[in-house]
């Protein structure tokens, strides 16, 4: 029996989107509407209101697993993108990301819901160096504890699909900004539309298991392969090439510097937190 999302002309009934007031949810606010009746926003920060029936605003703390539980009920499918989005101090992360990842699974099983798109992160495997290319079984290598709750969030993934047929495709999204913002960014850059077309895809595609996908327009010089996420029909649109000359025209960056050495660029180098 196939475990997808009952889906007619990609639209769903309800779709969960966490996060829905960060810098993507806002962005994706507006271009998931096609893909649901209604869209469930929510976030612990405020939301605007909502803009008419096709949008419902539900504010929750994501580490309040009975606030999850009940945030989860009577969706269809979840786009999980909620959390904290940067390098932080464990207990920060731990709470948001961790605790959080934890219940959107446990309420996606209690409630039914049988798929999840979890916003992974290419900190998972971000002190690979620049000049390693890496598919959907390279070894993890997060760069620090935000990089570990992505990694973590995966293994849930993982483990929810084996146990109890939950479907994920986490995407290992690099850099999804506008425009890619320096140099690394030209290898990590993914563009808004292609973003929501990787979404669409990770919604609808049938039988994708726990699906892995590196979130990155057609640039031009990649270090991730999605061969092994094919079935996901995802072709991005978009390139970073077309930024070259502005970003190159910001000064050199040293040789020495984590943002020329590390797939994770300066995450690698942030922390630890808290010493005197
Ligand atoms: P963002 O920081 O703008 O948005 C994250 C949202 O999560 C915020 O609105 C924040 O209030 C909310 N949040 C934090 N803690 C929460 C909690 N305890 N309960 C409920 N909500 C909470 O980040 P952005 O850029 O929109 O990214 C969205 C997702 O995609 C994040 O999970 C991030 O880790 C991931 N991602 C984003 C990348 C990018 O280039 N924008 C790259 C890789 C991953
Ligand atoms: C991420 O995971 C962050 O959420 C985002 O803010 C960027 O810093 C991005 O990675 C990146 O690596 O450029």
């Amino acid at each position: 029996m196939s475990t997808s999302p009952q889906a007619s002309n990609n639209k769903l009934h309800r779709i969960l989107l966490t996060g829905a007031a960060g810098g993507l949810g806002k962005v994706l606010r507006e271009r998931l509407r096609p893909f649901a009746e209604i869209l469930r926003l929510s976030d612990i920060a405020a939301i605007a209101p909502s803009e008419g029936p096709h949008e419902e605003v539900v504010p929750c703390d994501l580490s309040d697993k009975a606030a999850v539980h009940a945030l989860v009920e009577g969706c269809d499918a979840i786009v999980h993108l909620g959390g904290v989005s940067v390098e932080r101090p464990f207990e920060e992360i731990l709470e948001a990301n961790i605790k959080g990842v934890f219940n959107v699974y446990e309420a996606a099983r209690r409630h039914g819901v049988k798929r999840v798109v979890f916003a992974s992160s290419n900190h998972v495997i971000g002190f690979h160096k620049q000049s390693d290319r890496l598919d959907a079984s390279a070894q993890r290598r997060p760069d620090g504890y935000y990089g570990l709750s992505k990694s973590f969030g995966e293994d849930v993934a993982q483990f929810y699909f084996d146990r109890y047929g939950i479907e994920t495709v986490s995407i290992r999204i690099g850099s999804s900004f506008p425009e890619p913002l320096n140099r690394r960014m030209m290898s990590t850059w993914l563009s808004y539309r292609d973003l929501t077309s990787l979404i669409e895809k990770s919604i609808f595609t049938p039988d994708v298991k726990h699906t892995i996908v590196y979130g990155m327009s057609a640039n031009r010089d990649v270090w991730w392969d999605n061969s092994a996420a094919s079935h996901l029909g995802f072709v991005p649109q978009d390139t970073s090439e077309v930024f070259r000359d502005k970003v190159e025209a910001q000064p050199p960056v040293a040789p020495t510097d984590p943002n020329a050495i590390y797939q994770g660029g300066a995450f690698t180098a942030q922390g630890p937190f808290g010493d005197k």
